[in-house]
């Protein structure tokens, strides 16, 4: 069985489920390799609406496989030019949530940090524990991390490697909701479920605003915002949305 299984539970939705339960599942190359193709497919598939992203029910992942890194020279780790695998998910344009059970440890919360929305298991822990093993974050741990929770909150978890469990991320702004363990997948589902009742062209542009904004001058941002929310005007489905208000009847999106 694949170590990245793509499954559809409804319309509209894809479910991308890491598969490695046996070590935890740990991001070797193949994997990253395998994300990196779903997200890119996914992205470009007009039937996805949403994305969710998901380790199953003890673990979403254990960071980067250990054992595929440890002999590794700079030059090789450089060859695998794992940026463009990211880059890959960072540049999704459909919703992501991640439906995060258990350990999002290293590379694993630097995964969950790549979606739109975390849906966190009371029992799960997110930590950056690279320092532990010698090294560092490399895909993101210091920078969405900070942009996330702040300096102070992202420079302890970074420093020590402790983890922090999901009640305490949820108060940092790590987490979007904590639900119970065996809720999470549901809960994520449910959500992704509303998203994709949504008119996909402007949640394709508020994913865009926020994403884009985040690393501009508010001004900049600010006329990013305003030139999205225009061109939404030329859509069918802002006719939709409004005359359907107006009407008191439910509208009918159609992504035009
Ligand atoms: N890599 C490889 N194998 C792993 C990993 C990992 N990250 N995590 C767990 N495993 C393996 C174990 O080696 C073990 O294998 P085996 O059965 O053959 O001995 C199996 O999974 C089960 O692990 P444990 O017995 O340790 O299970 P526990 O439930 O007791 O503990 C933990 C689970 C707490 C998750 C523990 O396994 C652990 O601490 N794992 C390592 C966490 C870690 O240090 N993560 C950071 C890795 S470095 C990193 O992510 C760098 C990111 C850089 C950029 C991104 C590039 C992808």
């Amino acid at each position: 069985m694949s170590e990245v299984l793509l499954e559809r539970p409804s319309e509209g939705i894809a479910v991308i489920r890491l598969n490695r339960p046996e070590v935890r599942n740990a991001l070797n190359l193949a994997v990253r390799e395998l994300l990196a193709e779903h997200f890119r497919t996914l992205g470009d598939d007009e039937s996805t609406r949403c994305i969710v992203l998901t380790g199953g029910e003890k673990v979403f992942a254990a960071g980067a496989d250990i054992r595929d890194m440890v002999d590794r020279t700079p030059i090789e780790i450089m060859a695998r030019r794992s940026e463009r695998l990211w880059g890959s998910i960072a540049s999704c344009p459909k919703p992501v949530i991640a439906a995060v059970n258990g350990y999002a440890l290293g590379g694993g919360c630097e995964l969950a940090m790549h979606a739109d929305i975390i849906v966190a298991g009371e029992g799960a822990l997110f930590g950056q524990p690279e320092v532990r093993v010698g090294i560092m974050p490399g895909a993101g741990g210091t920078q969405r991390l900070t942009r996330a929770v702040g300096k102070f909150q992202a420079m302890k978890m970074l420093l020590t490697g402790e983890p922090v469990t999901a009640r305490d991320a949820l108060t940092m702004g790590l987490v979007s909701e904590v639900v119970p363990d065996g809720e999470v997948f549901e809960a994520a589902l449910a959500l992704a479920k509303n998203i994709a009742t949504m008119p996909p062209l402007a949640v394709i542009q508020i994913k865009e605003a926020v994403l884009a904004g985040q690393d501009a001058s508010l001004e900049t941002a600010m006329m990013l915002e305003r030139k999205a929310f225009q061109l939404l005007f030329a859509t069918s489905d802002q006719k939709e949305g409004m005359r359907a208000f107006l009407e008191k009847r439910k509208p009918e999106f159609r992504g035009r």
